[in-house]
């Protein structure tokens, strides 16, 4: 017998002229990519003030490129779980389906997404730090080798003379303004916007369910635990996104 709240989202999903989904790192967590908080997560072991702002980059590239070298290897060896699944045929078989996420890892894109809107950027590319507009881009390969395959150095230098840094979004950085209204705006005409696995306390992501609640949306909360979202979602659906997703899909 399924669940009231999962078949009240199906039949809502199913209905929909238009559904968002807005993930974060608990989607790879059955990949077995790290989550941020929580008790196994990288902010336990790690300071974000030492490895994930501008400062901390400036301070010492080497420690940072470091951290992101070995994040990558472990990015490498995961697999699309079927929550990334979903999502993706959600993009093939919905009328009109918008995936935002906040995960680097790129395995939603793995998965199959195609028109996703990465808001903190992606781990798998590397930009320049000074601004020349330089970017590298290495999708599961990540070694920005150096001259003529030669292992990579750290921190790797870009061709006009500067740092390389990676591409993502580190903590007192602005997103990418046309990334980030472009997902305002599909959160405040969507119907349905499904949260899954995020801790939802990094603005401005944070803010999209209180936008689409604005707009009328149907606010769904995927997740194994209570978040500061959870108060004010819709429907909160209990459980780790690999299993609930199919089952929602199953029945939409
Ligand atoms: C499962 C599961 C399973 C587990 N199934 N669920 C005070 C108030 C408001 C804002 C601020 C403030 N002080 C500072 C700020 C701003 C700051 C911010 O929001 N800070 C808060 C933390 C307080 N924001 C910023 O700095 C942003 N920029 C900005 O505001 O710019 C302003 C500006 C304008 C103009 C000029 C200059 C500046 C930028 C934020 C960038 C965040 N970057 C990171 C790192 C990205 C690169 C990298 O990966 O290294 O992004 S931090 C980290 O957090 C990462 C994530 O994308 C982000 C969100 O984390 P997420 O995805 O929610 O993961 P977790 O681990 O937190 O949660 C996992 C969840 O999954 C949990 O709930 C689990 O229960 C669940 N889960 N397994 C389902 N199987
Ligand atoms: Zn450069």
């Amino acid at each position: 017998m399924p669940d009231a709240r999962l078949t009240r989202v199906a039949t809502c999903v199913r209905a929909a002229r238009s559904v968002v989904a807005m993930t974060g790192a608990g989607i790879s967590a059955e990949s077995g990519v790290p989550t941020f908080r929580g008790s196994a997560g990288l902010w336990r072991s790690f300071s974000p003030s030492d490895l994930a702002t501008p400062e901390a980059f400036a301070r010492d590239p080497r420690l940072v490129w470091e951290w992101y070298r070995w994040r990558r290897d472990l990015i490498r060896v995961a697999h699309p779980n079927p929550g990334h699944l979903v999502l993706a045929r959600f993009e093939k078989n919905l009328p009109q389906f918008q995936l935002v996420t906040q995960n680097v890892d790129g395995l939603h894109q793995r998965a199959g997404s195609h028109t996703l809107i990465e808001l903190h950027g992606n781990i798998w590319r590397a930009r320049c730090a000074a601004g020349c507009g330089r970017l590298t881009e290495e999708p599961g390969q990540g070694c920005l080798a150096g001259p003529g395959g030669a292992p990579a150095v750290d921190p790797p230098a870009c061709a006009c003379g500067s740092l390389l840094r990676p591409d993502v979004v580190w903590f007192g950085e602005a997103l990418d303004p046309r990334h980030i209204t472009r997902a305002i705006e599909a959160a405040r005409v969507c119907d349905v916007l499904l949260v899954v696995g995020t801790s939802a306390v990094v603005y401005p992501a944070a803010a999209l369910p209180r936008i689409a609640r604005q707009g009328g949306a149907l606010v769904v909360e995927l997740n194994i635990e209570d978040t500061p979202l959870t108060a004010e979602a819709d429907v909160v659906l209990r459980g780790p996104a690999a299993d609930v997703l199919p089952a929602l899909e199953a029945l939409a």
